[in-house]
């Protein structure tokens, strides 16, 4: 029988191409996104390519709208992997002078988002006899860079949030998964955390000569997941060779 796997932040980036990956490897895969346009292009593209694909806007950071996204799921269809990708980074100012509001922004989506969608996926991924947590989490979450300020405190809560969450399920029908990318060269990510500055983007980019792409990520997720269901692998971190390990 099919297969589901939910991947939040589907619209672009390792999540459109975990996606992708996913529909490959044979799942029927829900698109999770802000932006509606690009998800219902995703589905339209995968669903051309003959596979099964449906898009569900949402803000993972509003827990009401992840509350009903998850009433709205068929119950007799269980959720087999949920890929928790949503997320980012902004700003790049040192703890010194971080502002607030972007910390405060920053745990909203790569903490509480990771929280509620899979608070309200863990019944149906527990249905499904054989649940898998995917938590995109970061090497900034595993150790720090100047000007890392909030992004490295969230994704060490979303690295906290991985190991917890093992541990308490560990002989449940659910496991959980963290894949930790370093450099990754996706547009939308660069420009959110550099506010739009191509220049100040281009030049953080230049110090790794070649980064990763969003496919290199989504592969890795794609073959933690498609792991035997008595295999949990705990941990990946996949770094461009060219960036040096900071953890
Ligand atoms: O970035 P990008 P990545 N509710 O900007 C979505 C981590 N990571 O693929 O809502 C729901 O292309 C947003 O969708 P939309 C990174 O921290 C990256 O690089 O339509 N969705 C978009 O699809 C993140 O956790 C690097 O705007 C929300 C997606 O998130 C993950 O990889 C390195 C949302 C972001 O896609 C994917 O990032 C690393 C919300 N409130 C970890 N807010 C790297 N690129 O170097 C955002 O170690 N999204």
């Amino acid at each position: 029988s099919t297969r589901t796997a939910v991947v939040t932040g589907a619209s672009s980036g390792i999540g459109a191409a975990t996606a992708r990956r996913l529909a490959e490897a044979g799942y029927r895969v829900l698109l999770t996104a802000r932006r509606e346009d690009r998800i219902e292009a995703l589905a339209a593209e995968l669903t051309a390519a003959g596979h099964e694909a449906l898009a569900y806007p949402l803000d993972v950071t509003d827990r009401e709208a992840v509350d009903a996204f998850a009433a709205s799921l068929d119950p007799h269809s269980p959720v087999h992997v949920l890929v928790n990708n949503a997320g980012g980074a902004l700003g790049t100012d040192p703890v010194a002078t971080g502002d607030p509001a972007d910390w405060r922004a920053m745990y909203e989506v790569n903490v509480l988002g990771v929280l509620h969608v899979t608070q309200a996926l863990l019944p149906a991924l527990t249905a499904s006899g054989d649940g898998t947590v995917v938590v995109l989490s970061s090497t900034a979450g595993l150790g720090t860079y100047e000007g890392g300020g909030g992004y490295v405190a969230a994704k060490h809560g979303a690295h906290a949030i991985a190991t917890t969450l093992r541990l308490e399920l560990c002989g449940d029908p659910v496991r959980v998964i963290e894949v930790a990318p370093g450099m990754v060269r996706t547009e939308e990510f660069s420009l959110t955390r550099f506010r739009g500055d191509e220049e100040k983007a281009a030049a953080v980019y230049a110090g790794v000569a070649e980064p990763l792409t969003a496919e290199d990520v989504a592969d890795t997720v794609a073959w933690a997941v498609t792991r035997p269901p008595h295999v949990n692998i705990d941990l990946l971190v996949v770094r461009p060779r060219a960036q040096a390990a900071n953890h």
